[in-house]
């Protein structure tokens, strides 16, 4: 593994322009439609195990319509990454917007996430490819590191309205609890492609917020 820092996707704003051209319009559908379709086929064979053509008969185009979008089987792996990432800051501000406490927040973000590694072949596809990024020649976004960066603040956030337990760090609890979090998402998709996933978090979450809470 190399320790140069990567480019990480979690804060880039969703690909959507302000009011575009019907033209533009047809052209972020189609891109949203092959995205779907290769993350349903990265998802389900990984990434040596899917080929461009795959994904464009899976989508019913061609496969120069597809590389006139997406250059390489490369950049298409890269793009399908950012996005399950893309999606997680503008969730966070939607259950903040609710009035959920700091630690409530924290919950939900990862029940939510529970969720879409369960139902949703982008987050399907963005953990897959990331459990291959050693095997795939591509710059992928470096892994955790924004989850962790996002629920660290929250945790810090909770920490000065007083719900952390004393002496808790809310950067090492972050840390913690991504590494339970992907390691609790990775056993379910490996014994039981995660049918068991929404059982297996809460059990993990009663555990964790056992601790955390003041
Ligand atoms: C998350 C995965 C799967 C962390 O952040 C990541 O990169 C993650 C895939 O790489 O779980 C979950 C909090």
């Amino acid at each position: 593994m190399t320790s140069v820092q990567q480019p990480t996707a979690f804060t880039a704003q969703p690909n959507v322009p302000r009011g575009p051209h019907p033209q533009q319009e047809r052209s972020i559908r189609t891109r949203a439609q092959i995205l779907e379709a290769a993350s349903e086929i990265f998802a389900a064979r990984g990434y040596r195990g899917a080929s461009v053509k795959d994904i464009a008969e899976r989508v019913g185009m061609t496969k120069g319509a597809v590389y006139f979008h997406f250059p390489s089987k490369e950049s298409l792996a890269i793009a399908v990454v950012e996005e399950h990432y893309t999606r997680w800051p503008a969730t966070m501000e939607e259950i903040r917007a609710q009035g959920f406490t700091p630690l409530e927040t924290v919950e939900e973000m990862l029940r939510r996430a529970a969720q879409s590694f369960r139902d949703d072949p982008v987050m399907q596809a963005g953990a897959r490819l990331q459990s291959e990024r050693a095997f795939i020649d591509a710059e992928l976004p470096l892994p955790y590191v924004d989850w962790t960066h996002l629920l660290a603040v929250l945790l810090q956030e909770a920490r000065e309205t007083g719900q952390l337990r004393a002496g808790v760090d809310p950067a090492a609890a972050a840390r913690s609890l991504v590494a339970a979090f992907f390691g609790m998402q990775h056993i379910s998709d490996n014994l039981h492609q995660r049918a068991d996933i929404m059982e297996r978090w809460e059990e993990l979450r009663e555990l964790m917020f056992f601790a955390l809470r003041a």
